[in-house]
């Protein structure tokens, strides 16, 4: 009796089937299993530095033996989560001036990072937008977009994006997509450094979105993953949601401080909706309260006070600011360094994209076979779209890959 107690405990799950593995993590973590002394990891969006090591910033290293100095205790935070922090990654987002004028009206929570945001900004959605409103998300985007807007029960539309031939923003596609979509639509943005193909629209293309949005009553929802990874200016950066909502446009922002304070496994991010005015706000934030507590409750404590430190400490401020402008930097400069070592070894093809996209990734134009032989042959590994993160490469290792990418595409189209 016992023995057959135990055989059906075993046989519980027997119907469950494989799961495939991730586009972006199952990369990561066949690099971490692979013993070869040469492999380079180009797959996930984490900022290494010239030796290819982790960074833990200065910035954060302060903040840090603030937190440890200040003796603080381990309770749980509000389901909303550390206000200074929200209060400051909104006026990290929106800018001071439009914060000073309009703060009182952004319903903020903090978020398990950039990914908690986008979820419960489409549980959000889900609930309060008449029902069958649909996300129209750019194509290609960073692929978790798609899962979450699943798992909150959204429908998924997609507008153009990107045209391989230029290796450039399709934008009429876009435009045109855009101006056929249902009024009320959630339209998905990625407010800088876009991922994958690290394209992002000029002033102008955004100043006729902003035009389509009004026209066409939209909810943009900006995902702003990458502050500051642009241009290396968290302003700068955020020119697209500012020039929407100093228009009066009420956006929905997602940022994370996964990247831009080296806060990956911190899960530290903020959601916010302009609303239109107090009230409004101080209902979306109690709504924004019940969605989360079924979620995760109270979100982490570290990363928010890390970055909460950072934001309203002007010194560690400014220490931060120049930080995310040297990791900016040495994205950019090893963009150029690999396409130009891979002209300069006689490539038959045009790699000056490379050197033209911006944020963390550049989207090669290499084929799904092109990628199996660079991980095959020389342990290169990297996003079967042909995506690769900059941050991955250093001076050590970029003639190695570029060598590599030389080889495996000189005999073949592009
Ligand atoms: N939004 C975009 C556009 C992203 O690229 C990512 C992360 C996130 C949100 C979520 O980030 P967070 O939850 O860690 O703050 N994209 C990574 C990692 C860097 C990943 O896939 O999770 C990437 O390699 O694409």
């Amino acid at each position: 009796m016992q023995c057959l107690r135990t055989l059906r405990y075993f046989s519980v799950w027997s119907q469950v089937p494989m799961g495939p593995a991730d586009p972006i993590l199952g990369v990561a973590a066949q690099f971490k299993a692979d013993p070869s002394t040469q492999k380079v990891n180009l797959s996930i969006g984490a900022y290494r530095d010239n030796e290819g090591k982790p960074v833990v910033l200065e910035s954060v290293k302060r903040a840090e033996q603030i937190i440890k100095e200040k003796k603080l205790d381990n309770e749980y935070l509000p389901v909303e989560g550390l206000q200074s922090f929200i209060d400051a990654s909104i006026k990290l987002g929106y800018g001071d001036a439009y914060y000073a004028q309009n703060g009182k009206s952004i319903a903020g929570c903090q978020v398990l990072s950039g990914t908690g945001a986008v979820r419960l900004g489409f549980e959000f959605a889900k609930k309060f937008l008449p029902q069958g409103t649909k996300v129209y998300m750019p194509n290609p985007t960073w692929p978790n977009h798609h899962n979450i807007a699943r798992m909150a029960g959204l429908e998924i539309l997609e507008y153009r994006y990107f045209d391989p031939k230029t290796r450039g923003v399709d934008f009429s596609g876009l435009v045109e997509d855009l101006s056929k979509a249902q009024n009320g639509s959630v339209i998905l943005f990625h407010a800088c450094a876009h991922n994958p193909t690290g394209c992002d629209l000029t002033t102008a293309q955004w100043t006729k979105l902003l035009d389509l949005s009004k026209q066409k009553n939209f909810l943009p929802f900006f995902d702003m993953a990458y502050q500051g990874f642009t241009s290396g200016d968290v302003n700068k950066d955020a020119e697209a949601v500012r020039l929407f909502t100093n228009q009066g446009v009420p956006i929905v922002l997602g940022q994370s401080f996964a990247k831009n304070m080296g806060l990956y496994g911190q899960r530290t991010g903020c959601l916010s909706f302009v609303c239109a005015n107090q009230s409004e706000k101080d209902k979306v934030v109690s709504q924004l309260k019940l969605l989360a507590r079924p979620l995760w409750s109270s979100p982490p404590l570290h990363g928010a006070r890390v970055a909460d430190i950072i934001l309203n400490t002007p010194e560690l401020n400014q220490l931060w600011l120049s930080e995310v402008k040297m990791m900016a930097d040495r994205i950019q400069y090893m963009r150029v360094s690999l396409a130009n070592t891979l002209k300069n070894l006689g490539s038959p093809h045009d790699w000056s994209h490379i050197s033209k996209q911006i944020g963390m990734f550049a989207f090669t134009g290499v084929g799904p076979d092109h990628v199996k032989e660079l991980i095959a042959k020389y342990h290169i590994y990297l996003l079967s779209s042909g995506r690769i993160s900059i941050a991955g490469l250093n001076e050590g290792n970029v003639k190695y890959v570029a060598e590599a990418f030389h080889d495996v595409t000189k005999n073949t189209k592009l």
